[in-house]
């Protein structure tokens, strides 16, 4: 039994409610407004400010999404999923994480485990972690690799490697990395603001399947009195009242006063193990640190990856965050070998993909064309969409407001992402004889096309209320 325990009965409930309302097919767009906005209520959200912004973001997005819908001819695309899990005609959407543990003082957030079409990332598991201010998350460790990034507040994170102990402050914009197994505490430093991280774990015992361990949740609980009293050669009376049945039912999420939490903070600690035999390498960076890879008035890019910050490696996994303008979109691109999870933060998104796995189930069916499925969907806060390795994408702020979502790339060893529109696109290094035969034009009418955008990555998204390719 692992990281299982208690699940928020106001979360079952409003896992039954939605379900109730999706079972029988299509959603009443009135029950699954309110549902958005419960969920502003108990489960998204950064902080007590963004609660309007939450809810005015479900009324946006169903006013979009009622209009997109509208407009969307009747075949060759796949519908929104209106379960909180990935729906079959769209395994590459999830609506919402599953909370694994609710409490009054923060809450663990975990989607699905990847299978399936995912197959090659099953070892990952995306979360999310929101912690109360001036609330200490006691010492665990887990059997898997853990990036965090903090998309909101302000913490100290500690981690313990063997004899060495290393403190540091976080804010928002800063990735860490928490080793496999390493023990880790935490605090949300802050008086107001929500500390919230996007995690990626990769575990390294059985594929997707993620357990921690506490000792304040308990583990010492499961051995003997007698060899709790022989390990730590105290009396029996030391061991039941440092471990008594009492703190089982604490959890891991604790308040602390301002006096706890100002011994807690301070400037960084470096490792205090002095002859440090182990890697001493950094575990937390700012993803502002560095240039952004793409910026234009269409949007920024700013990536990290484990050549800027080598904790990365053990993980194999890159970070990506994108901020596109209101009415500017990001791509066509593809990545040539890692798959990306990308996590709506902020703002309504469309995404369309082209997918070659759903024209083959359809192909079973004796449809051979279109060899490329059009996926797409709308896209709100909280919300998560994957984009597999190779599959052509874009991504598309919606609505009256910009966009921002984060990015991990699952397998980025030697991962790199091509543009296949705009300046450096892929098909601008073709010969010309290449573009003539692939398609069929003399190569001067086709470079017209090809070379007549001069931005990169970020551009102004079409007008939706002239749909020329709907
Ligand atoms: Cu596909």
């Amino acid at each position: 039994m692992g990281f299982k325990g208690k699940i928020c009965v106001a979360f079952l409930l409003l896992v039954a409610t939605f379900l109730a309302s999706t079972s029988s097919g299509s959603t009443d767009p009135n029950q699954e407004m309110v549902i958005c906005k419960k969920t502003c209520e108990q489960i998204i959200g950064t902080d007590q400010d963004d609660k309007p912004r939450c809810t005015k973001s479900c009324e946006k997005y169903h006013k979009e999404k009622g209009k997109w819908e509208r407009d969307q001819p009747e075949t060759g695309t796949t519908s929104q999923p209106e379960q909180g899990r990935s729906n079959d005609n769209n395994p590459y959407v999830f609506d919402h994480f599953a909370a694994q543990l609710e409490t009054e003082r923060g809450n663990a957030q975990f989607l699905q485990k990847f299978t399936e079409i995912f197959k090659g990332i099953e070892e990952y598991r995306a979360g999310v972690l929101q912690v109360e201010p001036q609330t200490f998350i006691q010492p665990n460790h887990w059997d898997a690799y853990a990036l965090n990034y903090v998309s909101n507040g302000y913490g100290r994170v500690t981690m313990i490697e063997g004899n060495s102990r290393k403190s540091f402050n976080v804010k928002r914009g800063d990735l860490f990395l928490v080793p496999v197994g390493i023990t880790v505490y935490l605090v949300n430093t802050d008086d107001n603001e929500r500390l919230v991280l996007a995690k990626i774990l990769r575990s390294v015992s059985v594929p997707g399947e993620l357990e921690f361990f506490s000792a304040g949740r308990g583990f010492f609980n499961a051995f003997s009195p007698e060899v709790l009293e022989a390990a730590f050669e105290v009396e029996r009376q030391s061991i039941r009242r440092m471990f008594g049945q009492q703190k089982v039912e604490q959890w891991a999420f604790r308040k602390a006063t301002p006096e706890q939490i100002s011994s807690l903070t301070g400037e960084d600690e470096g490792w205090l193990w002095p002859f440090g035999d182990r890697k001493d390498k950094d575990r937390h960076i700012n993803i502002y640190k560095k240039e952004p890879s793409v910026a234009n008035e269409n949007g920024i890019l700013h990536e990290v990856n484990s050549k800027d910050f080598p904790a990365l490696g053990d993980i194999n996994v890159a970070f990506s965050y994108y901020n596109i303008t209101q009415g500017s979109m990001a791509g066509p691109f593809y990545n040539t070998k890692a798959t990306l999870v990308l996590m709506v933060s902020n703002g309504v998104a469309q995404f369309e993909m082209a997918c070659p796995h759903l024209s083959e189930q359809a192909s079973s069916s004796g449809e051979i064309h279109p060899r490329y499925k059009k996926v797409s969907s709308k896209l709100r806060r909280g919300m998560v969409v994957v984009i597999p390795p190779g599959h052509p994408v874009v991504i598309e702020a919606f609505g009256e407001e910009g966009l921002e979502m984060v990015g991990f790339g699952l397998n980025s060893d030697e991962n790199e992402w091509f543009p296949l529109a705009g300046r450096d696109n892929v098909m601008s290094q073709w010969e010309d004889v290449a573009l003539e035969l692939t398609f069929g034009f003399p190569a001067k009418e086709v470079q017209k096309v090809i070379q007549n955008q001069h931005k990169k990555l970020f551009f102004k998204a079409p007008v939706r209320r002239d749909r020329a390719f709907a």
